[in-house]
C-alpha cells in the first residue's frame, strides 16, 4: 500500500470515528436522557459511516461486519425493550382490603400550588376516593413561571391519573409568589390593600374551562373569605390542609385557613366542625429521603435523619428526645399519624408507580427532572399527617387578660409570622405574652353560660427558650388546680380533671423562662376522646417500622408487629391479634407479647399473611411475604440499577422530551422575540 493510499484509508478510519463520537457529544450538550438516545445513536453510526466513507471494495469485504453491527443493534433493541418492559411492571402485589376510613364522607385537599397535589396527598387519592368524594383545592394560579392555563391543564392530568374528577377540582384563582412593594408577601400585607400578581392580574381569574371560585380582587382577606366561604359551602368532614412549610405560598395558605377556620368556629351557632389534619409538602415529600430503591418499601423518615437541618430536635424537660419538623417545632414526630398508601403507588421500579406517572404530567415543572428526581423521594410507603383538634368549648368564648393580646388565644392559631418569606425568623408571633411588670399574668375566659368541662389544654409559645414551668387554672366554681411545665415545642398540654359545670375559668402565669413566655392557644373540652379524633390505621410493620405490603423477607425469615394509630393517644384499642398465613412453605410464629410474629419463608416460597383483630371479622391486614431465589432478586435489583443509573425513558417520552427541548431553544432564538 502507497503512503498516499495510507493516508486516505487514515483520514476515512477518523471520519467514521468522528461522527459517533460528535453525536455523543451533540447529545450530552444537548441534555439528553440518558442511556437510549446514545447508545442507539453511536450504534447506528457504525453501518452508516461504513456505507458513506467506505470504497466499494471494502464495503463487500465489511459486508460481514455490517451484518454483525446490525444483529448487534437488534439484540441491543430488544435487550432494551426486556429491561423497559420489565422496569414498567415491577409492580407489588396487593390484595383488596377495605382501607376506608372516611367512608360516605366528604374529604378536602387544600394547598397551593399545581404539583403540591402530589406532595401533600398523593397514594390516598386512590384508596379514599373509592368510598368518599375528595374535592382538591388550589389557591394559586401557579403562574409564576408557567401560564395558568398550562398548570391547570397539568393538575387536571396529573389528578385525574389519580382518580380524581376535574368537577371535583377548585382554583381560588390568586397569583403565585405575590409581593408588595415593601416586599412583604401578599400574607403580610394590610388586609385589603390590591396586590398584583407577577404575570399583571389584580383580580382571581380561571382558565382551561375552569371559573374561579369567586370572582374577588386580589387582597389577604379576600382570600381568606373565599376558603371560609368554600369551607361552608362544601362542609368537608375531614380537611387535609397543607402547615406552616418551607415555601411563602404553603405558609400564607396554612396560616390563612387556620384564620378562615378560627372564625367559623367562633361563629355563634357555628354547626360546622370538621377533622383537621395538617401536612407537610417539603420536608416529608419534595425534601423526602431518596430511599426509594429498597427491597421494601420504606416508611417516611423525619427530616433529622436524613437532612442536614440544625436543631431540629430538642430535649423536654421529662429529659425527653424529642424530634420535631425542620420547618417548625410544634408538631413532634412521634404524634404523627401515618396512612398506608395505595396499591399502584407502590412498585420496585419508579417508572411502573402511579404517582411517577402523575408527576409526569406537570410538563412545565421540567417534567423528567421532576418526575425522576423528586418522585423518589415522595413515594413512600406510608403518608404522615398531624391531628388540629377543633372540637374546643372556647372559640366563642369571651377572653379577659391582665396584660397583653388574648384575642390570639382562640384562634386556632399556634402560630404566626410578621414576614412569611423570611426563612430565618421563628414563627412565634400570634402570642398572648403578659407583659413583665403585670403582677397578674391572667387570662380568663367566660362562656356566658354553664357549661361541664373536664379536660383543659394549653399551648405554650412554641419557641423552645421561653416556656412556661408553673400555671395556675382558677374554675368559676371557686376550684383551681396548678401544673406544668408545658409541653416547651407549643404542641399543646392536655389537663385533664373530674367533670366540673363552670361559666369560665382563669388561666395564671406563675412561673416561666425565657424573655416572653406566654400561650399560643387555649381550648377547654368536655368528653373529648383523643383517639375519636384519630381515624383507625392497623397495619402490619417490620422491625424497622416500616410498613409491610409486597415483602422479601431479607434472610428468609423476619419479625412483624402491629401498627395502630390511636396507640399514641392513649386510645382502647385491640390488645389481641392473629396472623394466618396461607400457601408457600412459610410459618408464623407469634411471639409472647400477643402482637409480634416471627415470619418465615423457605427458599423461593411466598405467602399471603392475613391480620385479625379481636373483635373484627374481617382481617384488618393483608400482605404478601416471600423469599426469592437469588436470580430474582438479582433480576429486579438488575432493573432497579438499569433505572437508577440509565433512567430508561421509553421511546415516546424521549421523543417528547426531544421536541420540548427543541422548541425551547426555538422559541429563545433572537428572531422569535
Ligand atoms: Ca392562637
Ligand atoms: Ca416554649
Amino acid at each position: 500500500m502507497s503512503g498516499e493510499k495510507r493516508k486516505t484509508e487514515w483520514i476515512w478510519s477518523i471520519a467514521r470515528w468522528s461522527i459517533p463520537v460528535l453525536l455523543v457529544l451533540i447529545c450530552l450538550c444537548f441534555r439528553f436522557p440518558r442511556f437510549f438516545l446514545q447508545a442507539l445513536a453511536v450504534l447506528l453510526c457504525f453501518p452508516v459511516s461504513y456505507v458513506l466513507f467506505c470504497s466499494k471494495r471494502r464495503l463487500l469485504k465489511s459486508r460481514r461486519m455490517a451484518l454483525a453491527v446490525c444483529v448487534l443493534l437488534l439484540a441491543f433493541l430488544c435487550v432494551y425493550g426486556a429491561v423497559v418492559y420489565g422496569v414498567h411492571n415491577a409492580r407489588y402485589q396487593m390484595h383488596d382490603l377495605d382501607r376506608n376510613v372516611f367512608k360516605g364522607k366528604r374529604i378536602l385537599v387544600m394547598i397551593p400550588h399545581q404539583d403540591d397535589e402530589i406532595n401533600l396527598f398523593g397514594g390516598l387519592y386512590e384508596i379514599f376516593g373509592k368510598e368518599s368524594e375528595i374535592y382538591v383545592m388550589f389557591s394559586t394560579n401557579g403562574d409564576k413561571k408557567a401560564s395558568a392555563e398550562t398548570r391547570f391543564m397539568e393538575a387536571v392530568n396529573a389528578l385525574s391519573q389519580m382518580g380524581v374528577d376535574r368537577e371535583h377540582m377548585i382554583f381560588l384563582g390568586y397569583g403565585d409568589s405575590c409581593f408588595g412593594e415593601n416586599g412583604l408577601h401578599m400574607y403580610n400585607l394590610p388586609g385589603d390593600e390590591v396586590f398584583t400578581s407577577l404575570p399583571g392580574y389584580t383580580r382571581t381569574y380561571g382558565t382551561y374551562g375552569f371559573a374561579p371560585y369567586r370572582d374577588s380582587a386580589y387582597t389577604r382577606n379576600n382570600m381568606k373569605n373565599d376558603i371560609k366561604a368554600l369551607l361552608l359551602d362544601l362542609r368537608p368532614e375531614a380537611v387535609f390542609c397543607l402547615d406552616y412549610d418551607s415555601h411563602h405560598d404553603h405558609r400564607a395558605l396554612s396560616l390563612l385557613f387556620e384564620e378562615a377556620m378560627g372564625e367559623i368556629l367562633g361563629q355563634e351557632q357555628n354547626d360546622y366542625v370538621p377533622a383537621v389534619f395538617k401536612g407537610f409538602a417539603y420536608s416529608t415529600a419534595y425534601w423526602g429521603a431518596d430511599d426509594f430503591y429498597a427491597d421494601n418499601i420504606l416508611s417516611t423518615v423525619p427530616w433529622s435523619e436524613h437532612y442536614p437541618y440544625p436543631g431540629n430536635a430538642f430535649t423536654d424537660h421529662n429529659g425527653e428526645h424529642v424530634i420535631y419538623m425542620g420547618e417548625n417545632n410544634i408538631y413532634r414526630w412521634n404524634d404523627r399519624i401515618r396512612f398506608p398508601v395505595a396499591e399502584n403507588n407502590l412498585s420496585r421500579t419508579l417508572r411502573a408507580s402511579n404517582l411517577y406517572q402523575a408527576m409526569h404530567a406537570h410538563e412545565s415543572q421540567d417534567f423528567l427532572y421532576q418526575a425522576f428526581e423528586r418522585i423518589p423521594r415522595i413515594i413512600n410507603g406510608d403518608k404522615v399527617f398531624w391531628i388540629r383538634p377543633a372540637t374546643g368549648l372556647l372559640y366563642g368564648a369571651e377572653v379577659s387578660v391582665s396584660s397583653g393580646d388574648g384575642s390570639v388565644l382562640k384562634d386556632f392559631k399556634l402560630i404566626d409570622s410578621l414576614d412569611i418569606y423570611d426563612k430565618t425568623r421563628a414563627p412565634f408571633e400570634n402570642l398572648w405574652a403578659p407583659e413583665e411588670t403585670d403582677s397578674d399574668k391572667t387570662a380568663a375566659f367566660a362562656f356566658g353560660e354553664e357549661k361541664a368541662v373536664d379536660a383543659i389544654c394549653l399551648y405554650d409559645n412554641p419557641s423552645l427558650t421561653d416556656n412556661i414551668t408553673r400555671i395556675r387554672i382558677l374554675f368559676s366554681d371557686g376550684s383551681e388546680m396548678e401544673c406544668g411545665p408545658l409541653d416547651m415545642n407549643g404542641s399543646g398540654t392536655w389537663v385533664q380533671f373530674d367533670e366540673k359545670k363552670i361559666t369560665g375559668f382563669t388561666v395564671q402565669i406563675l412561673a416561666a423562662e425565657g424573655e416572653t413566655p406566654g400561650l399560643s392557644e387555649v381550648e377547654a373540652y368536655h368528653k373529648f376522646d383523643p383517639a375519636a379524633a384519630v381515624p383507625e390505621m392497623i397495619k402490619l410493620e417490620d422491625a424497622n417500622g416500616d410498613f409491610v405490603y409486597d415483602y422479601w423477607l431479607p434472610e428468609g425469615e423476619a419479625t412483624f408487629s402491629v401498627y395502630h394509630s390511636r396507640e399514641a393517644f392513649g386510645a382502647d384499642i385491640p390488645r389481641e391479634y392473629t396472623l394466618t398465613v396461607a400457601g408457600g412453605k412459610c410459618a408464623v410464629e407469634k411471639k409472647k407479647d400477643a402482637r409480634t410474629f416471627r415470619v418465615s419463608c423457605k427458599k423461593g416460597q411466598s405467602a399471603e399473611l392475613a391480620l385479625y383483630a379481636e373483635g373484627k371479622d374481617e382481617p384488618v391486614d393483608r400482605v404478601t411475604v416471600r423469599n426469592p431465589y437469588g436470580i430474582e432478586r438479582w433480576w429486579v435489583r438488575l432493573l432497579t440499577e438499569a433505572e437508577k443509573k440509565a433512567a430508561l425513558y421509553s421511546p415516546a417520552e424521549q421523543f417528547a422530551y426531544f421536541r420540548r427541548t427543541i422548541l425551547d431553544y426555538w422559541n429563545k432564538l433572537p428572531f422569535r422575540r
